[in-house]
């Protein structure tokens, strides 16, 4: 069966040691074992919805104060989580890559900035970051890790069925801090029907161009555009390994596939 030559760690790992530029793709499988819940697998449910359902315009229009309840849930949970072994492995495999004078970019769906925390330095994210914000109006871009982002959601979010809407007030919501403007802000994350924002997206192809290894964490490999990059490898002739707890869409299409939790089965191969 295709377990025994598409997990041959040693064959992978002779390919790695000759690469010049080696790409990680991760997904929130990736964060799994820091206690961050996936978002199609037990745990993606918030209240009735599924997190997909919250990640999209149409809500945050319809019911912001629901849409911010649930932004802020997850960045409290966020900021009490830990990188795993699987950050930690990529970080440490990227700075030993750069002393011998090779690369490493991490491409991430994920929106925890947890690669970043474990040191990792050529980080990519594709779908936006919890810790920032956007003005609705004038656009700006802001940081922000505080803990609650407003008063107004101290104490709301709480996940479980139960749980009754804080249904706060627009006024009482985050809003832009530019002199003048003093709008209403969102999530900076990418919502299903948006678009990445066009300069992440050339950044992203001029490192997919560049690289001569990929190795794919923790995702589901359904939500495109980033679902069709190590395919897209793939076809180019580039090595790609996927690290995931089972096979997805995109299994077929690759050369190697490790299953398994990836804080498990990444050190190991990376170390
Ligand atoms: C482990 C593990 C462990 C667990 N170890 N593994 C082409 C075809 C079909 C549809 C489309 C298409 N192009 C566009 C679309 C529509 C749509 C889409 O893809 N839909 C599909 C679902 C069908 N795409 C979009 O809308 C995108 N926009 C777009 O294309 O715009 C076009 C446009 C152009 C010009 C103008 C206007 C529009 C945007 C997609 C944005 C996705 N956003 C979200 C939310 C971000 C904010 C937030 O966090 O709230 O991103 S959705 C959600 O899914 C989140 C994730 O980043 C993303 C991917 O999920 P991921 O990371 O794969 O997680 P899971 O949970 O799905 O999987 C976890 C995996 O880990 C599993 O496989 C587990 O087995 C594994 N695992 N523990 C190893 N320990």
């Amino acid at each position: 069966s295709f377990h025994g030559s598409k997990s041959d760690s040693a064959e992978f790992k002779s390919l790695l040691s000759k690469t010049r530029n080696v790409v990680f793709l991760t997904g929130a499988g990736c964060s799994a074992e820091s206690g961050i819940p996936t978002f199609r697998g037990a745990g993606g449910l918030w209240r009735k919805y599924k997190a997909t359902e919250l990640a999209t315009l149409d809500a945050f229009n319809t019911n912001p104060s629901l849409v911010w309840e649930f932004y802020s849930y997850r960045r409290e949970v966020v900021l009490t989580k830990k990188p795993n072994d699987a950050h930690h492995a990529i970080a440490e495999f990227e700075k030993r890559m750069v002393k011998e004078g090779r690369e490493v970019h991490v491409i991430t769906q994920n929106v925890d900035g947890l690669h970043q925390t474990a040191g990792s330095k050529n980080v990519i994210e594709l779908h936006g970051s919890l810790f920032k914000t956007r003005c609705v109006k004038c656009g700006k871009i802001e940081e922000n890790r505080q803990s609650p982002i407003v008063p107004a959601l101290a104490g709301k979010g709480e996940p479980q069925l139960d749980a009754v809407d804080a249904k706060i007030p627009v006024e009482e919501l985050p809003r832009c801090s530019q002199p003048g403007c003093d709008s209403l802000v969102r999530p900076h994350v990418v919502w299903f029907g948006e678009a990445l924002e066009y300069k992440v997206l050339e950044k992203t192809d001029e490192v997919l161009e560049a690289c001569d290894m990929c190795l794919l964490i923790g995702t589901s490999s359904v939500v495109y555009p980033a679902a069709g990059f190590a395919p897209s490898l793939a076809d180019r002739g580039v090595p790609v390994a996927e690290f995931n707890l089972e096979e997805t869409p995109a299994t077929g299409a690759f050369r190697f596939h490790f299953h398994g939790p990836a804080g498990q089965t990444l050190p190991p191969i990376l170390l």
